[in-house]
């Protein structure tokens, strides 16, 4: 169960247009906790979330609360993974493969959907093209679809101005995205200021990036063994970079993915849970901005 004020962190609604939310178009009520706090479960956050894309998107709040409460909340009733992919090879179509997609990330808090659905469907998808269970364009098409949808949460999540910046991109020839982009979401989610720069980013674009915007970290994701030599021309052009005086305070260098530990000895990895590994960047960088003496 969540407090008011951690669905307005997770939702990016304030606590008084929730409370007005609540009130006004006769949202299900909160339970109350023994000392009488406004508690909220999964369910409410996901409608609360959902409510202002559609409020953002230019819907009137009353008709967004009604859609919200309409579609939010059944998890339980969507496909699994497995499910999923075996309907994609069976020719679901492309309204319905996007509309179980919004259902799913509308179901549930981001970092579950990413987590607990997304990563496994990636990881079934995978199987399922390298078995001939799906075929080529429907394996891009469901990436793109998932993709898409990362992109709209990451807009939809705001960049906390007075958090650290953090770069983010893929090393040259790399268009393994999506893990990156879940990443970017869960690292702005946990107050991180975040500028993805994108996927099949060269050498050059890494090193111009740096100065133009100085960050606390980069982070470039090195997601399979085609992507090392990309990686390591990067984060050693950076590496140089950071020993000249062009940049007051050098940024840390990070790396994620699959082949993380191919550049351990360029940029230190940060494991392969992304909700973990974004807090944990928080953490490791809130401590530097701010030593506590
Ligand atoms: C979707 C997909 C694509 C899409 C990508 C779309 C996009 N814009 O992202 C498209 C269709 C474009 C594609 C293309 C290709 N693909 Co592909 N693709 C996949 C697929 C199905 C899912 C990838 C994915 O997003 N996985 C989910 C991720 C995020 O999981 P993960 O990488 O294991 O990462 C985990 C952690 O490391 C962590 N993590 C990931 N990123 C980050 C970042 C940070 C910062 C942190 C902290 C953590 C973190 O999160 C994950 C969960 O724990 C995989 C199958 C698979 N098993 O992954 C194949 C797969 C990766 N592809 C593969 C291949 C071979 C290719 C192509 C070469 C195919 C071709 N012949 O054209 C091209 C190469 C493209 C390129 N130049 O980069 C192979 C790679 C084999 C290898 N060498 O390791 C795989 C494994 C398929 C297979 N079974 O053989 N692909």
């Amino acid at each position: 169960m969540y407090t008011i004020k951690q669905v307005a962190q997770l939702s990016g609604v304030p606590t008084a247009t929730l409370r007005a939310w609540e009130r006004r178009y006769e949202l299900p009520a909160a339970t109350r906790s023994a000392s009488g706090y406004r508690l909220y479960d999964e369910a409410a956050v996901a409608r609360f979330r959902f409510m202002r894309q559609l409020v953002q998107a230019g819907w009137a709040p009353r008709n967004a609360a009604a859609v919200a409460l309409d579609g939010a909340g059944h998890a339980a009733d969507l496909p699994s993974p497995q499910e999923f992919v075996a309907a994609v090879g069976a020719g679901l179509s492309p309204v319905r493969r996007q509309a179980l997609v919004a259902a799913r990330f509308r179901a549930q808090p981001l970092p579950e959907v990413i987590e607990g659905w997304l990563m496994p469907m990636l990881t079934e998808l995978g199987n399922a093209w390298a078995q001939g269970r799906v075929t080529v364009w429907q394996e891009h098409a469901v990436a793109s679809t998932v993709l898409r949808r990362l992109h709209v949460a990451f807009e939809n999540t705001p960049n906390p101005a007075d958090g650290p910046l953090v770069l983010t991109g893929l090393p040259s020839g790399c268009h393994h995205e999506v893990g990156l982009a879940a990443f970017n979401v869960l690292a702005r989610l946990a107050g991180l200021q975040v500028v993805y720069l994108g996927p099949d980013l060269p050498e050059d674009a890494w090193v111009g990036a740096v100065p133009a915007h100085p960050p606390a970290a980069v982070v470039i994701a090195v997601p399979t063994q085609d992507d090392v030599a990309g990686a390591r021309a990067a984060l050693s052009a950076l590496g140089r970079l950071s020993r000249t005086d062009a940049l007051q305070t050098p940024p840390l260098l990070l790396a994620g993915g699959g082949r993380q530990a191919d550049v351990a000895d360029l940029a230190p990895g940060l494991g392969h849970s992304l909700t973990a590994a974004a807090e944990e960047l928080r953490d490791t960088l809130t401590a530097r901005l701010e030593p506590d003496d």
